[in-house]
């Protein structure tokens, strides 16, 4: 028998609906989840979008689509809930770039000086910092702190383009995101060579020389609202690539190219329908964290929803 791929989605995706009622859930897609997972989420969004909507929604159980640390904030802001990662070993590489002893060390070089932690940072290292900041608001956050001198970790690019917003001294860590570090000036030139007619939109997680060519930079959410209101009908799309399916979604007459097959974050495409299927039957696996670490978390997350 020939294997029908269509009919086979047809039956997860009833079959996920169905558990979502059983389990009383509520789906979160990050805007770098495969089209299929983003069809069939609750709601679609950055991590600071999901963050906020893991506090508000009702269900008992949130599944997140996403990589572990988003999860764990999930599970950080609500201790209550069960929170699920469908696919155990999506992590993030940046996330690990940073350890406790590792920043222990760098607090003690720069005692007094407070720390903020990208969102892409595991629960024990929000929990030795001060604030926690993401790429829609990372400007804000550190320009919201009394401080001179600000440690930012993990991601260097991210705290580069933030000290070019900002008057404060930043202490930068040697992190990076590795999809989107393969994101080079040539990519971009030569896709800009391809489509002369599109702005170029960036991700402040790509290299410095990448973010120079940019016509805008933001975080996907800034992405999407960027060219939902542009004027503008072409753009290439410096960031991962899942992010376009939201973008043609909102703009289906506008035109939207990647400057780089790369451009892919391999954790983030683990979740798939068979996996949240799976995920909604076994309520596996279950993403929890235990105090002290959660109340530390909390706060630093909490701090920032504060600033924003
Ligand atoms: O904030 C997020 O969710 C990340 C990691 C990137 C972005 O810009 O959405």
């Amino acid at each position: 028998m020939k294997f029908n791929e269509t009919a086979y989605k047809e039956k997860l995706v009833a079959e996920i609906r169905e558990l979502k009622k059983e389990q009383d859930a509520v789906i979160l897609a990050h805007n770098y989840q495969r089209d299929e997972i983003q069809e069939i989420a609750d709601y679609i969004g950055d991590s600071l979008e999901l963050s906020r909507r893991a506090v508000t929604v009702k269900n008992k159980t949130i599944v997140f689509c996403g990589v572990h640390f988003m999860a764990e904030c999930a599970a950080i802001l609500n201790p209550d809930k069960t929170v699920l990662l469908p696919v155990k070993e999506a992590g993030c590489p940046l996330a690990d770039m940073i350890t406790v002893d590792k920043l222990k060390e760098l607090k003690k070089k720069h005692p007094g000086v407070p720390v903020v932690c990208y969102v892409n940072t595991s629960a024990h290292i929000k929990a030795e910092s001060d604030i926690t900041a993401t790429s829609s608001n990372a400007i804000k956050v550190v320009n919201s702190l009394k401080s001179d001198k600000v440690i930012f970790v993990p991601d260097r690019n991210l705290a580069v383009y933030v000290a070019s917003h900002s008057d404060k001294e930043i202490i930068l860590w040697d992190g990076y995101c590795i999809s989107h570090k393969i994101l080079t000036e040539e990519d971009v030139k030569r896709a800009k060579h391809r489509h002369p007619q599109a702005e170029f939109l960036a991700h402040p997680e790509c290299r410095i020389e990448v973010l120079q060519l940019a016509n805008h930079i933001a975080s996907t959410s800034g992405i999407l609202k960027y060219a939902r209101e542009s004027k503008c009908n072409e753009f290439i799309i410096g960031t991962e690539v899942g992010v376009l399916y939201k973008l043609r979604q909102d703009s289906p007459n506008k035109k939207f190219y990647s400057p780089s097959q790369h451009l892919l974050c391999a954790n983030m495409k683990l979740t798939t329908l068979g996996w949240l299927a799976r995920s909604l039957k076994n309520m596996q696996y279950k993403v929890t964290v235990k105090e002290p670490v959660l109340s530390k978390a909390k706060k630093t997350l909490e701090r920032m929803l504060e600033v924003v």
